[in-house]
């Protein structure tokens, strides 16, 4: 069958090796993440008749309690993976502490656990912007059948085993890698299938887009300052294009297809960054690299930091290999 015709049940089935160690879960991880996926698609594309399905707060039509968005995703993917008994524990952006999945089986071995961030860039939805999920998965560090601890969620990204994301935009798009390079399926709403589109995707080593909330410039430490001027100078293939969505999953998606930087430096005003180390900066850092792009959170390889809180923020710079580069030069004058 060619490539691109593939639909992602295929796909898993014939790279099920791929999963090192595994008896079959990881495949049913990542099927249960894409039955979410359509579940929490649906809810997106209906959100823009919040005017006749009623606000957040309010009861729609149906006399139904209209949740926030992304209250929703969350509670459809933890329902997902809760129930399929597939993984010991789940942290999320929209849970204080993470979660213990205690199997009523007790001979259930599960060994993942599951960091996410539902809904990404919520704030968008109520001007019709593309979000997205994001979502990490690991092998837990202690013991099997026993309940999870923090420990199994504070380990570095380089650790894990699986990590993607599903950006709900002009179409929806689950891209994802297991360590072996990056794929991506786009779904076909109308039997609610998700296809391989864009095989095998990396980032061009280099870019003419970069993407900052330049709206902060004069917060950011002067590195930062300095590369921003550079992208803006006349001179060879620059000045570069600004563009920037607000949906950190949008912005990486469209300069992993077409080459840039996505920036969120550390300011006078977010002192260690805004975006997540855990679940935003560490499965965006591992498909980057998968797509032979960097990520780093200044002067550190993201992949390579020692989490020490599940809601840590960090300063992040990603995309293509030598934009990143060029960035860390700037950035080196200053240390
Ligand atoms: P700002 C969304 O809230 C998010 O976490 C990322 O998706 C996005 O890139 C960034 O924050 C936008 O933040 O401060 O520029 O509005």
């Amino acid at each position: 069958m060619q490539q691109k015709h593939k639909t992602l049940g295929e796909f898993i089935i014939e790279n099920q090796s791929e999963f090192q160690y595994s008896s079959g879960e990881l495949s049913k991880l990542i099927n249960a993440l894409r039955l979410a996926a359509k579940v929490v698609n649906h809810e997106v594309n209906k959100a823009g008749l919040v005017d006749v399905l009623g606000a957040a707060g309010d009861t729609n039509i149906q006399g139904e309690d209209q949740q926030k968005l992304d209250v929703l995703a969350n509670e459809k993917f933890i329902q997902t993976l809760s129930n399929r008994e597939i993984v010991c524990g789940i942290a999320s952006e929209e849970e204080d502490d993470f979660i213990s999945i205690n199997s009523n089986d007790k001979n259930h071995q599960n060994k993942y656990v599951v960091l996410i961030d539902p809904l990404d860039g919520s704030s968008n939805i109520d001007v019709n912007v593309s979000v997205g999920t994001i979502f990490s998965i690991y092998r837990r560090v202690t013991p099997i059948g026993t309940p999870v601890t923090l420990e199994d969620f504070l380990q570095p990204g380089r650790d894990q085993v699986a990590a993607g994301y599903i950006v709900y935009g002009t179409s929806t798009m689950l891209v994802y890698t297991t360590g072996h390079g990056v794929n991506g399926f786009t779904l076909n709403p109308a039997i609610g299938t998700f296809y391989l589109s864009h095989p095998n995707m990396e980032f061009p080593v280099d870019g003419k887009i970069y993407s900052v909330n330049e709206g902060n410039y004069i917060h950011f430490h002067q590195g930062v300052k300095d590369y921003i001027k550079y992208c803006q100078q006349e001179e060879g293939d620059r000045p570069y294009t600004s563009r920037y969505i607000g949906s950190l999953v949008s912005d990486f998606h469209r300069n992993m297809i077409k080459g840039g930087i996505y920036m969120y430096p550390k300011s006078s005003v977010t002192e260690q960054g805004k975006l997540r180390l855990l679940y935003e900066c560490n499965p965006i850092a591992f498909l980057a690299e998968q797509a032979n792009g960097l990520a780093i959170g200044g002067r550190t390889r993201v992949l390579d930091i020692q989490p020490t809180e599940l809601h840590q923020r960090i300063p992040f710079f990603c995309g293509s290999r030598n934009m990143v580069a060029k960035l860390q030069e700037f950035l080196e004058k200053y240390h």
